[in-house]
């Protein structure tokens, strides 16, 4: 009897700690979820594009792999519901917060908020540009610059031996965000070295293929002698192909394109010869992610910044990828 009780007081105990543990500062066990599973709250950007399909499968993926509980918000593209979302998340007292913010700046008051709760958060695909680096604990994602810059390397090579000038158009990403930011500024840096390339129009197509459409439509309407579409994304790449399509030129031919992203849609239309190059920027976040969260919860010490491993595409190694490709 005494033994039977006496691990009882064990487990109790050992329970009891865990629990402690687990709070990671926010005053109680907070998680909700009756058992000691973590709980992470996600704010999602949106289902914009087929990366982020991608991406938010591989989440919710690994988080049921990691055993990690999942609370996920959709936010349709807008900061405010994000917000909103956060906000909710340390309400509920979650263990660890992660999110892809939609543009970068005018995080500070959430994020203070949540580090005032206690409660650590993660920052996923997209960057902030919060002075205060202590308002969270990492960033994963890409390097979009170099994406950028990828973008603009191949341009500058595949025009080498042509006289000027070559009319490129810009389809960016969403006004404001970080990969639209950085993505121009790596593309810019490299083309404007010389000066044959000129980005005679640039205009945001909000990551999504009918935008992508709808923009690429006014740019041809405005502009009957583009050489090259720069888009910040596949999806915008691809409704472009149709306006290019619809105005009698052949994609990937009267017009050379490249595209960032790589998912299946992208590299299939590459392979098919509509686009020229793309450069990739991987969705699948999910399994370094979830490692992340557990850390900070367990207040190990995390790199501030965890990048992706990227690499770039032509046709021919987009004919070769795509039996494998996963997303
Ligand atoms: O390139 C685009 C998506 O933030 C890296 O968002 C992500 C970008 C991605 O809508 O397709």
């Amino acid at each position: 009897m005494f033994k039977k009780i006496s691990v009882a007081a064990v487990v109790l105990l050992a329970a009891g700690t865990l629990a402690a543990c687990g709070d990671s500062g926010d005053g109680d066990s907070g998680s909700g979820s009756g058992d000691d599973k973590i709980v992470l709250g996600f704010s999602q950007v949106g289902a914009e594009s087929g990366w982020r399909t991608a991406n938010t499968k591989s989440i919710q993926d690994s988080a049921a792999e990691a055993g990690i509980d999942l609370k996920f918000a959709d936010a349709q593209q807008q900061q405010a519901n994000q917000i909103k979302a956060i906000r909710g998340y340390i309400a509920q007292k979650v263990d660890v917060i992660a999110f892809s913010p939609v543009v970068e700046s005018g995080w500070d008051p959430v994020l203070k908020e949540a580090k005032d709760a206690g409660i650590p958060v993660i920052l996923t695909d997209r960057a902030v540009d919060s002075q205060d680096t202590s308002l969270y604990k990492t960033f994963i994602g890409s390097d979009f610059v170099k994406e950028g810059q990828a973008s603009g390397a191949w341009l500058v090579k595949e025009y080498a031996t042509q006289p000027g000038p070559v009319n490129v158009v810009e389809l960016q990403g969403t006004t404001g965000s970080a990969p639209a930011n950085d993505r121009k500024q790596g593309f810019g840096e490299v083309v404007t070295k010389d000066p044959k390339f000129k980005i005679i129009a640039s205009q945001t197509g909000d990551f999504t293929r009918a935008k992508g459409k709808e923009v690429m439509d006014a740019f041809l309407k405005a502009h009957k002698d583009i050489d090259v579409l720069f888009a910040h994304n596949d999806d915008m790449g691809l409704g472009a192909i149709e306006a290019i399509e619809g105005a009698g030129l052949k994609p990937g031919q009267d017009i050379k394109i490249i595209t960032i992203d790589a998912v299946k849609d992208g590299m299939q239309a590459l392979a098919d010869g509509k686009i020229n190059f793309i450069a990739e920027c991987s969705p699948l976040l999910g399994p370094q992610l979830m490692d992340l969260v557990k850390k900070v919860h367990a207040g190990e010490e995390v790199p501030s910044r965890v990048e992706t491993e990227e690499t770039t595409f032509n046709q021919e190694q987009a004919k070769a990828a795509l039996p494998s490709r996963q997303y």
